[in-house]
């Protein structure tokens, strides 16, 4: 047989070298890529990226079998500190990012929408530095109907002993993240997140059972033509949104995508471009969506993609909590969209 000239065979090896190494590029290497470092802080952030990217696997098996288990679809007849029924996927979801962190030595304390208090691990908290603020299930009603869900995590360093338990230094501004994310359970399981230095998402590869980088340093576009809103809320909003909302529908260019749940339609915008909104209503002027492990997070992440995410007066990012479970409006994408509905807010047009 001839043997094919010696500049192709090198070709050819250099795609399967890439090829491979792309396929061992996991979260947890990537992390330490990104730092540039094996330094104790860039282990401790590879090390929790790896735990939540378990937390991600374990919600993924679990869903991809729902419908076929005893007891894990539907309500548990609880409700949550927010007042909201609580499914019975939001308790497993919740507990399993407790259990991939105990005798983690990484996080002390995790708080998240299902739990009233944070939730301390005693035996990570003399060297636990971190606190992970997580929902566990975010659009927990596309649950029984096998639609889209995600989880979103933020991860922030712990300032002081916290000594009396009240988590006073959680109550700061969005900037204090030091990595966020999501995971998305769609037609494959997804992992996206940010260390502060660009955008980053992995595929899960079932037949490994690891995520694998799929797209580096994600650029959000300018401008998409998606707008993602609750149209249903139209008669509580305030006038502005009505009228920016009017302008949509009269202007061509713009398409409604709304899954119920904003990791997917957050997911979408990144790729894709356009805008979201959880704007307050009459009856509720902040809104719905949680500022801490909701919107900061999904904030990070935008802006480190070149998006913004705004209350519509403030950066979101800039926002500090007074309290754990806060909510706020939020308008977040492509900084040209986020721009048009900013203008509606501030200038009425
Ligand atoms: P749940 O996780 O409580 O289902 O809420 C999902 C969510 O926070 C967000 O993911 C959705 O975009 C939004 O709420 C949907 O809320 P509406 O049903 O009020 O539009």
């Amino acid at each position: 047989m001839a043997r094919a000239p010696e500049s192709l065979e090198l070709n050819t090896n250099e795609v399967a070298d890439k090829a491979l190494d792309r396929d061992c590029t996991t979260l947890s290497r990537h992390v330490l890529q990104q730092l540039q470092s094996f330094s104790p802080q860039a282990q401790d952030l590879s090390a929790l990226m790896n735990r939540i990217a378990l937390a991600g696997k374990l919600i993924a098996r679990r869903l991809s079998r729902a419908g076929l288990m005893e007891g894990v679809l539907g309500f548990t007849g609880e409700v949550n500190v927010q007042g909201e029924s609580v499914k019975k996927m939001d308790v497993y979801a919740n507990d399993v990012f407790i259990s991939v962190f105990k005798q983690s030595g990484l996080v002390c304390r995790l708080a998240s929408e299902e739990m009233e208090k944070p939730y301390y691990i005693p035996e990570n908290c003399p060297i636990g530095r971190y606190t992970l603020l997580y929902d566990p299930i975010d659009g927990s009603s596309n649950t029984d109907t096998n639609l889209s869900l995600g989880s979103i995590f933020s991860i922030r360093q712990q300032e002081g002993s916290d000594l009396n338990g009240e988590a006073a230094d959680l109550l700061a501004s969005g900037r204090q993240q030091i990595a966020a994310g999501y995971i998305l359970y769609g037609p494959s399981t997804m992992l996206v997140y940010t260390i502060g230095r660009g955008v980053h998402s992995f595929t899960l590869d079932p037949s490994l059972g690891e995520f694998i980088l799929t797209e580096e340093n994600i650029r959000i576009p300018d401008h998409g033509s998606v707008y993602s809103v609750n149209e249903g809320n139209f008669w509580q909003w305030d006038e502005p949104i009505r009228e920016y909302v009017r302008y949509v529908h009269r202007t061509e260019g713009y398409t409604a995508r709304y899954s119920g749940a904003m990791v997917s339609d957050i997911h979408r915008i990144l790729l894709q471009g356009g805008v979201f909104l959880y704007p307050g209503t009459l009856p509720k002027p902040e809104g719905k969506l949680r500022l801490l492990y909701e919107s900061a997070p999904l904030a990070f992440v935008i802006e480190q993609a070149g998006g913004r995410a705004t209350t519509g007066h403030m950066d979101i990012l800039e926002v500090v909590a007074k309290k754990l479970h806060q909510r706020t409006p939020l308008i977040i994408g492509s900084p040209k969209d986020v721009a048009k509905v900013e203008s509606f807010i501030q200038n009425g047009h």
